[in-house]
């Protein structure tokens, strides 16, 4: 039997469940983990069905139970949830599936001395965070989901577990689209630049927002579930990480240099509103003191490779 302190101090080694593995991150983090871990070790999951991947619903706790005491899971990324835009929408399923579903997986993981990877989101800032969020601040987020991501990071210090995340910023890749997110536009303006040469943006074209490759996002991620507990703070709950921070201008421009032709016109929804109660840039110390942090890929980096490897497609 493992003893409750020992599940902070060793490097878990049995096998790894990822839910939510069909969307945004779970489409390369899953590939990544597989290539670290060996393909049978890592268990993909989702409500929507694939191959290489089982159905598993994070509302269904006795299922996931289940699945992680019998196959002896011992490092789980939590990914199933609703994003802002669509959160917004539906509040209620958003804080189902985002805090009811955490919590589910949460008292898997106790059961079986799991440590868990569940992501926080710059959406825990609100209007009254400076326009370069510090990782200690006041978290008076105006949208639901920005509310459910709070509740991830407290229950990550109270859930008596092993629990880390990350305050992602918003995601650019190019394997999976985005789901339902404020940040989408940031993804969808390549595919219209390449398509259609237009795209029309739904925030406003000095909308300044943090902004991260997917390749920064995932290697975050796995370096911060290396690291051991011991050497964690009170932060782990949800690290600031800074990626690149640009306006949507910005964005067209540097799309501009390999595709010189190409417009956009500006056209805000709803969704400006959420990204006006965001921060600007994100201030990233604490995660670069702890466990090393440094990212990659600035602006036009992003842009080079999201082009190059879109046009490859
Ligand atoms: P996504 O919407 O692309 O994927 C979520 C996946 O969860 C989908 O494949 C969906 O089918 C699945 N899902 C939904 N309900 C489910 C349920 N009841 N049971 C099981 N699976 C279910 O999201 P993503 O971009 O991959 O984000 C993953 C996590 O990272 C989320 O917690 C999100 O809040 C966080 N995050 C993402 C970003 C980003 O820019 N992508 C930024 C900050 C935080
Ligand atoms: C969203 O826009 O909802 C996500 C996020 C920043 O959490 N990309």
């Amino acid at each position: 039997m493992v003893s409750s302190m020992s599940v902070f101090m060793d490097r878990p080694t049995g096998r790894v469940l990822v839910t939510g593995a069909l969307g945004q991150i779970g489409t390369e983090l899953v590939e990544e983990l597989r290539q670290k871990y060996g393909y049978e070790a890592v268990i993909a999951t989702d409500i929507r069905k694939a191959e290489g991947c089982q159905i598993l619903d994070v509302m269904d706790k006795k299922a996931i139970n289940t699945l992680v005491v019998e196959q002896e899971i011992t490092e789980i990324y939590h990914l199933a949830a609703l994003l802002s835009a669509t959160g917004e929408r539906n509040p209620e399923l958003c804080w189902n599936i985002n805090v009811v579903g955490l919590e589910n997986v949460i008292a898997a993981a106790k059961e079986n001395n799991a440590r868990l990877f569940s992501p926080s989101s710059i959406a825990v800032f609100g209007p009254d965070c400076p326009k370069i969020a510090p990782q200690k601040t006041p978290l008076n987020p105006t949208t639901v989901y920005g509310k459910t991501k709070v509740v991830g990071e407290q229950l990550a210090l109270t859930s008596g577990i092993d629990m880390r995340g990350i305050r992602y910023p918003g995601l650019i890749s190019y394997k999976a689209p985005a789901g339902g997110g404020t940040t989408d536009y940031a993804v969808e303006i390549f595919h219209n630049a390449l398509e259609n040469g237009h795209y029309e943006c739904f925030v406003r074209e000095d909308t300044k927002l943090p902004m991260m490759y997917m390749d920064d996002a995932i290697r975050a991620t796995i370096e911060l579930m290396d690291v051991p507990f011991d050497k964690l703070s009170e932060s782990r709950g949800g690290y600031n990480i800074a990626g690149c921070s640009f306006t949507a201008r910005e964005l067209v421009t540097s799309i501009q240099r390999h595709l010189p032709d190409f417009t956009c016109s500006f056209h805000p929804d709803i969704r400006q509103k959420y990204a006006d109660s965001w921060p600007d840039e994100i201030e990233d110390t604490v995660a670069s003191d702890e466990w090393g942090w440094s990212p990659r890929f600035d602006l036009d980096r992003i842009v080079d490779e999201m082009i190059t490897n879109l046009k490859k497609k």
